[in-house]
């Protein structure tokens, strides 16, 4: 069986906002959800999710419907991004090859395990302060299904290299949540705007994590908030490092896709960058990685 994509023209089309690009400490919250566990999945399978689906020959099989699970993983369940091209808001074009993008956003109890195993850092938790920041997932009870948060740029990119993985760029994350062709300007579509039926935000009415005042469990908001191709708290829940660097602030990296203490609905918008210092460390801020699709 083929695998192969058929390559896809991407749609420039953006929704009509102010943009802008902040120099600021704005981070991106995510939230977590248990991953899949693999160890009744046949290694190395591809695993139809919603189903075969076919588009004319088996060559053109559509790979977003299909999700990779390595033997013996503890790491997220990642989903296929397929290839094609976009036209930022500036109007630049980036070719996307293909890739895998982690379903869910790096929780707490995937973390640790590379931390228990000395490969990774242990970020700062609920108790290592004085002021007892109650938004720092690591080591606080009942959080392992949340996203790791308080986690630095090199923390993520530790954690995604001993994952096999990489960070994706965020022209990646991008045109994961625009999905692809569609060009949406949220993961779950044009509409609605951002509220806690699709995003684990700061609600005018639910208050901050949709009235958890935290992050919520990864994948909380699924269906209804994923990605056309079924990536959960794209937008919402933590905000998402990336690997690009900032334009501006050159130790500083692009985040994506806003956070459980967010309540403006641009922070959502999946065409919003914010540039934060690459050792800044936030209770809005986590991380989900990706690869290359083939070896
Ligand atoms: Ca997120």
């Amino acid at each position: 069986m083929g695998l192969s994509q058929t390559l896809t023209e991407g749609s420039s089309s953006l929704a009509a906002t102010v943009w802008y690009r902040s120099v600021m400490n704005d981070m991106l919250p995510a939230r977590g959800k248990r991953f899949y566990g693999a160890s009744n999945i046949r290694a190395g399978a591809w695993v139809a999710s919603v189903g075969f689906v076919f588009a004319g020959c088996p060559d053109q099989l559509d790979l977003s419907e299909y999700e990779r699970i390595d033997p013996g993983s503890t790491a997220a369940m990642q989903v296929v991004i397929a290839a094609g091209r976009f036209a930022d808001i500036d109007d630049v074009t980036h070719e996307i090859a293909e890739f895998l993008l982690d379903r869910t956003e790096v929780t707490v109890e995937q973390y640790e395990a590379c931390v228990d195993l000395g490969s990774c850092s242990a970020p700062p938790s609920a108790f290592m302060y004085s002021d007892m920041n109650p938004n720092f997932n690591y080591g606080a009870p009942n959080r392992e299904l949340h996203p790791i948060n308080g986690v630095d740029w090199f923390d993520a990119e530790a954690y995604c290299n001993w994952a096999e993985r990489r960070l994706p760029t965020e022209w990646e994350w991008e045109w994961a949540a625009r999905g692809r062709n569609e060009g949406n300007t949220y993961p779950w579509g044009d509409t609605p705007e951002p509220n806690c039926n699709v995003a684990v935000m700061d609600d005018l009415v639910m208050g901050a994590g949709c009235g958890l005042n935290a992050t919520n469990p990864v994948g909380s908001k699924s269906p209804l908030g994923d990605s056309p191709d079924g990536v959960q708290d794209l937008s919402g829940n933590v905000a998402e490092w990336t690997s690009s660097a900032s334009i501006y602030v050159p130790t500083s990296r692009i985040v994506r896709g806003g956070s459980w203490g967010y309540n403006s609905a641009i922070y959502f918008n999946v065409a919003f960058p914010s540039d934060y210092d690459s050792m800044g460390r936030d209770d809005n801020t986590g991380f989900r990685c990706a690869r290359a699709s083939s070896p």
